[in-house]
């Protein structure tokens, strides 16, 4: 026994080895014990496994472009229509934007900065993003191309 240990803490080995009493039965082998163990673990694993499998898919994609005069890299994306997705811009240069008027979204990041805008798109369709942050003599050809499968 632990010298240390509190009365909680009694209560709370009491209330183990209730349990190991439970799951393995006096007269036990070691070697039985250890396989009930991972026989147990195995369980556990194989319930939580979908559940973190759905948590994983409810996070929306994440699709980074990089803005620099006068490009964004990628310059084209493709997205699936009613997937959740969040779209960061980051800035390499001076400070840019990317506008989808027909969508309603914009993302305005600062110089050598990420921002983000988090949408889903609810059409299909191809989509021209246009720079929406006035940043030199290229500006006008900046865009992003956005294409919306279903
Ligand atoms: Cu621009």
């Amino acid at each position: 026994m632990n010298l240390i240990s509190r009365p909680t803490d009694r209560g709370r080995q009491a209330r183990v080895i209730k349990i190991e009493r439970i799951l393995y039965p006096k007269g036990l082998s070691m070697e039985a014990k250890a396989a009930m163990k991972l026989i147990c673990t195995g369980i556990l694993f194989s319930t939580l496994l979908p559940v973190l499998t759905a948590i994983a898919q409810a996070a929306p994609r994440r699709i980074e472009v990089t803005a620099k005069r006068f490009e964004f890299s990628p310059s084209e994306i493709t997205l699936k229509r009613g997937e959740p997705v969040v779209l960061i811009i980051k800035s390499a240069d001076v400070p840019h934007g990317v506008r989808f008027r027909e969508l309603g979204v914009e993302v305005r990041t600062g110089r050598g900065e990420a921002s983000e805008a988090a949408f889903t798109p609810a059409k299909a369709g191809t989509f021209v993003g246009q720079c929406s942050v006035f940043c030199g003599a290229g500006h006008g050809k900046m865009k992003l191309i956005l294409h919306i499968v279903d």
